[in-house]
């Protein structure tokens, strides 16, 4: 995957270029990420990328001229049939099946704002999709962008090794849109806390049953609308008997009768 980022902190993305998964991505070229300056376009002395908005009000908005420059050299590298994305919060919500789509695409442009936003012409001629990781407010659009790249590159072939691949995670395989079970390693005690003794009994069937009825029972527990998405593609009949006993098990928990 191609991808080019549009920000005026190009040095913020050096958190995923050169750590961790993304980082590997990045060495191994199975992931390209070229920041792209908007303010190496402006021909000004001051290399001014900003300025006040019309109708008066307090903040400045990104000048369209340094932006279309910068998109221009951004598409010459990616390709010129990228994906245009803008990060904001008046963007669609960020989703695991939004995510698998846009890592199906080669090439994508990234568009971090800051200031009070873009003008909304750039929006209109340049840009196809936007976007947003959440429902606030951050000073710009790079850590989004950093979020979205991330949630990307492990979607890409050969990123993840088995050990931890990405069908075994919350989102997808076998817990699609659930939350993900406990997970414990040593000691077997830490502070009188035992780990649950199903997951010391080698039995793998067993194990399989305890986690999906974990995952089952906090999404029932904490985000009861993801399952209510599960139960309209079809809850299994397993599935119904193991959140069954897992609220049975948890019924006098106060955590769940108020
Ligand atoms: C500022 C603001 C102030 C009062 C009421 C609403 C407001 N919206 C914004 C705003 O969108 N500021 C942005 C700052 C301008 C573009 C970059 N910035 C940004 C992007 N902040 N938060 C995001 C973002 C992007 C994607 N998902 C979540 C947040």
């Amino acid at each position: 995957m191609q991808l080019a980022v549009l920000t005026l902190f190009p040095q913020m993305f050096a958190a995923i270029t050169e750590h961790g998964v993304t980082g590997r991505a990045v060495r191994e070229s199975k992931l390209t990420l070229t920041p792209v300056n908007p303010r190496d376009f402006t021909t000004d002395r001051h290399g001014t990328v900003d300025d006040r908005p019309f109708g008066g009000g307090p903040g400045m908005v990104m000048k369209i001229e340094p932006l279309a420059k910068a998109l221009a050299s951004a598409k010459s590298i990616v390709g010129e049939d990228a994906l245009v994305v803008y990060l904001t919060p008046q963007g669609e919500p960020l989703t695991q099946g939004l995510v698998d789509e846009l890592a199906q695409r080669s090439n994508v442009v990234l568009i971090a704002g800051r200031y009070e936003g873009i003008d909304e012409r750039f929006i209109e001629a340049e840009v196809h999709r936007e976007i947003s990781i959440g429902d606030y407010v951050l000073s710009g659009g790079e850590l989004p962008a950093m979020v979205l790249i991330d949630a990307m590159a492990r979607k890409l072939p050969g990123v993840l090794g088995h050990q931890d691949s990405a069908t075994q995670d919350s989102f997808s395989g076998e817990l699609d849109n659930l939350l993900d079970c406990p997970h414990y390693t040593r000691p077997v005690e830490y502070a009188g806390r035992h780990v649950p003794d199903v997951l010391l009994s080698g039995n793998h069937e067993a194990i399989r049953r305890w986690r999906l009825k974990q995952a089952l029972g906090r999404t029932w527990q904490r985000r009861p609308e993801l399952l209510q998405a599960r139960r309209a593609a079809g809850l299994c009949k397993e599935e119904d008997a193991l959140l069954a006993e897992y609220i049975e098990e948890h019924s006098t928990d106060k955590s769940n009768t108020e």
